[in-house]
């Protein structure tokens, strides 16, 4: 496999960067620990590593290095398509380098041969209680996926530390293959007939989705993998990829560790933000009829904050600027369906909620994140179903998670384990 020649003529020099980085800098104090970080979900703690991607708080995330519009603008596109294959992207993440089309074909090749799913993972799904929601059925599917581990086999058998990272890659690059027939599948099995579509060989790892939600018009095609492309990763810290590194960092394998990052990106404060927020459209445009004026965004959205609730797709623990998925997303609407009567909502909460948010208060970052918009997005295709967008969200965060599983193998990344205190220790602190 190339993708394993070429990180293969890679990682022993960067083992030996960061063996030197470590043995003669150990010492170097990187930040200092606050009571209100202890006590506040680790807020800015910098803890954590990752070469992948860099979130800057006002400008928004890097992967390698390059800015949103820059990736998309750089990475190899299918033919008549707008946006780049997301095999690109992982070729990206995974070694560093921007690749080339047949880089970025490669790695397409790679998940269209690993992209058969065994049948028990869908009889698995099938026996979920009716009513089930699409992230839980989404973790079952990969946690069944586990009896394929080669990670998990190898290690049975012995194999050295310094071997870890290649049946890592071999696990990411099997599960990666057969998230979008998954998730069409859970799409499928849910909201309409229960048929399985095969993935089109002819068609890439972004367009087959597309085809297999059986939405198979250019422009979702370039939606799904735009929307894959911009869910992909947001540096290490956040709570889908922490928890993934955190389970894979005990060497459990990709199908268990990925498996519980899907479980953290099911909360209301994470991914299933982009379902709550199009919930929270669709009140709006209920509440009045259709597109409201600007006060009565204003008033609907301080009713949401006088109950006590928080306006999804609004506000980020690191961001501290309009969130560039966001903008990416907004910039394709308005070149693709401007007068769609929920975009033109979402466009209006847009120039309504920040100064709302500004008025209360309390949020730190009064702007939109990429869940303010996703969905409004879908819904013009006609994926209506909003409960099913944070398994989209998750087909995207296995990209990233799963380039940094690989490398956090072949770095020999030790098993996670912070300490603890106790309330007393902390105030003992202060004296
Ligand atoms: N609406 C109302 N209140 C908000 C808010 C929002 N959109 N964003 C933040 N706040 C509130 C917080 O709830 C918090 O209130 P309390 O002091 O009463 O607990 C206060 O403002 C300070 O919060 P913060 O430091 O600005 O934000 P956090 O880092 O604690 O949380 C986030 C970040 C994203 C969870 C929060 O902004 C939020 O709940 N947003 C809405 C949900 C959302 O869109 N989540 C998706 C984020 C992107 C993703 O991960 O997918």
């Amino acid at each position: 496999m190339e993708l394993q020649t070429k990180l293969e003529s890679i990682i022993p020099a960067y083992r030996e960067r960061v063996r030197i980085l470590v043995k003669e800098r150990g010492n170097v104090k990187v930040d200092e620990v606050t009571i209100a970080q202890v006590y506040g979900g680790m807020r800015g703690m910098k803890s954590l590593v990752t070469d992948i991607s860099f979130v800057d708080p006002d400008e928004g995330i890097r992967f390698r290095g390059h800015t949103i519009p820059e990736t998309l603008a750089m990475l190899p596109k299918p033919p008549n398509s707008e946006v780049p294959y997301v095999g690109g992207l992982y070729y990206l993440f995974l070694v560093g380098e921007v690749p080339s089309e047949n880089d970025a074909l490669e790695v397409e090749k790679e998940w269209q041969v690993r992209s058969h799913i065994p049948d028990y993972v869908f009889n698995v799904l099938r026996s979920m209680p009716v009513g089930s929601h699409p992230m839980m059925l989404f973790s079952q599917a990969i946690l069944a996926l586990q009896h394929e581990s080669l990670f998990a086999k190898r290690y049975q058998e012995g194999m050295t530390k310094d071997e870890y990272w290649i049946p890592m890659l071999e696990d990411s690059l099997n599960l990666t293959a057969k998230l979008p027939t998954i998730a069409a599948f859970i799409y499928s099995l849910k909201y309409k007939d229960g048929t399985f579509k095969a993935p089109n060989p002819d068609l890439d790892w972004g367009a087959n989705f597309a085809y297999m939600m059986g939405v198979d018009t250019q422009e979702y095609r370039d939606l799904s993998r735009l929307y894959f492309l911009l869910h992909s990763d947001h540096e290490s810290g956040n709570a889908s990829a922490h928890t993934t590194h955190l389970a894979a960092s005990t060497l459990s394998d990709i199908y268990y560790a990925f498996s519980a990052g899907v479980n953290s990106l099911a909360g209301p404060l994470h991914g299933l933000a982009n379902q709550e927020c199009l919930r929270w459209l669709i009140g709006v445009r209920d509440s009045f009829g259709g597109i409201p004026d600007r006060e009565q965004v204003r008033q609907y959205a301080w009713e949401t904050l006088n109950k006590g609730q928080v306006i999804p797709g609004y506000g980020h623990a690191v961001l501290r600027k309009p969130d560039p998925r966001f903008t990416a997303q907004f910039e394709y609407a308005v070149k693709h369906f401007p007068e769609d009567e929920l975009f033109q909502i979402a466009r209006l909460v847009n120039e309504v909620v920040p100064d709302v948010l500004l008025e209360q208060g309390k949020a730190k970052n009064p702007w939109p994140n990429v869940d303010a918009i996703s969905g409004t997005l879908q819904q013009h295709y006609g994926v209506r179903e909003f409960d099913f967008y944070t398994v989209m969200f998750g087909v995207g965060r296995a990209l990233g998670v799963t380039s940094n599983a690989v490398w956090a193998r072949a770095l020999g990344q030790p098993l996670e384990r912070p300490k603890s205190l106790t309330t007393a220790m902390l105030e003992e602190c202060c004296k």
